[in-house]
């Protein structure tokens, strides 16, 4: 048996990352994966391959008219935020069916025990995993299948998939080292930035989330003007100025958020926003954040709204981009069948 395992440096670069269409785009999921979406399509030395996780969204109940909904509405955000239609694969992940066929495989590959440890199954689950679906245990295993289906090499993500893509990889390697063979990537993370877990405006302690119950808890890539100011304005922080020094933020999870969302909007270090905020009060600094804020989310919440208008276009951009993702996972699952062993008609 050929135990080698090969790194991703020996598969073409290619970049694979998704989204729940589970409710609107938050700020969180801007600054924490798609701005490093759009970075890595424009870097050009990688085939960017993003995607619309609707099977994973279904985890967890979603009313069948709001998916269809926030999906397309996903796809304009994709597409306002900076992804290019005919510079990366944009599509929904149910019009691939390959994922779910390498999913099967992988709950195969899977141990129960490695999906038992991943701490957003037990969070997401809560305490009544009984009541949980199947589905939601699985999550990682049809998570490696989206990545592992493209020979993806690198993964942009944010900190809370971390543990997800550490799964990925051991379902790679136990693959490759069960078959003899070194047929998967072991994946790059690429989690990256200084805003790579967004918290909660409400809680400093709890990630922005687009399924959290309070609405202001999250900016929401669809909130106009004044909603974002008053968002911000109302924002939970504590009685202090902001301190001149990063060693100033320990202890102090809602200002450190605070001042990481300037710093990955205005695409500063963090020294530098609190060389010039440090000594401040946050009365003065949440405005200065609010018109940040409001200069880089409006332009894309307009193009959106203006992207919603022509639903067959968004409709016709995801089919297309389905036919292309289908092109490279389709003969990726035809030699997965054939390793696993499986009699195929050609
Ligand atoms: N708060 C966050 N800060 C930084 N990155 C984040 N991401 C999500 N929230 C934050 C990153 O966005 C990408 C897409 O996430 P997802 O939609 O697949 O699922 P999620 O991580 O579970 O995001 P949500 O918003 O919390 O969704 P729900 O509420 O449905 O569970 C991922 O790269 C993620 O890291």
């Amino acid at each position: 048996m050929n135990e080698a395992v090969h790194t991703s440096s020996e598969f073409a670069q290619r970049v694979f990352s998704g989204i729940q269409p589970s409710g609107g785009l938050t700020l969180g999921n801007y600054l924490g994966a798609m701005k490093r979406f759009v970075d890595m399509q424009n870097e050009g030395s990688f085939e960017t391959v993003y995607c619309m996780v609707d099977l994973h969204a279904i985890t967890v109940w979603q009313d069948p008219e709001k998916l269809r909904h926030a999906t397309r509405e996903l796809c304009a955000g994709f597409i306002a935020a900076g992804i290019d239609p005919n510079q990366s694969i944009l599509f929904n992940q149910s019009q691939a069916p390959e994922h779910a066929q390498l999913a099967w495989i992988f709950n195969c590959v899977a141990r129960m025990g490695w999906m038992q440890r991943m701490t957003q199954w037990k969070d997401k689950a809560g305490k009544n995993q009984q009541n949980a679906s199947l589905g939601l245990f699985a999550y990682p295993a049809l998570m490696a299948a989206d990545i592992l289906i493209y020979h993806a090499t690198h993964v942009p993500v944010g900190e809370d998939q971390k543990q997800h893509l550490e799964l990925t990889r051991d379902v790679a390697i136990k693959f490759n080292h069960d078959y003899g063979i070194d047929f998967f990537p072991i994946t790059e993370p690429v989690i990256e930035g200084t805003a790579t877990r967004v918290m909660s405006l409400r809680d400093g302690s709890k990630k922005m989330s687009k399924s959290d119950p309070s609405d202001a808890s999250r900016i929401n890539m669809t909130d106009d003007t004044d909603t974002i100011a008053k968002k911000i304005r109302k924002a939970k922080t504590d009685p202090d100025a902001l301190p001149s020094e990063e060693q100033g933020l320990e202890g102090r999870p809602e200002a450190r958020n605070l001042i990481n969302i300037y710093s990955a909007l205005a695409e500063q270090p963090v020294g530098t926003v609190l060389r010039d905020f440090g000594g401040k009060q946050f009365s003065e600094f949440k405005p200065a954040l609010s018109e940040l804020a409001v200069e880089k989310l409006a332009p894309i919440s307009m193009e959106m709204a203006r992207l919603m208008l022509d639903s067959v276009e968004i409709d016709r951009i995801l089919s297309h981009g389905a036919e292309q993702a289908r092109a490279i996972a389709t003969p990726i699952l035809k030699k997965t069948y054939d390793i696993v062993g499986m009699i195929s008609s050609n």
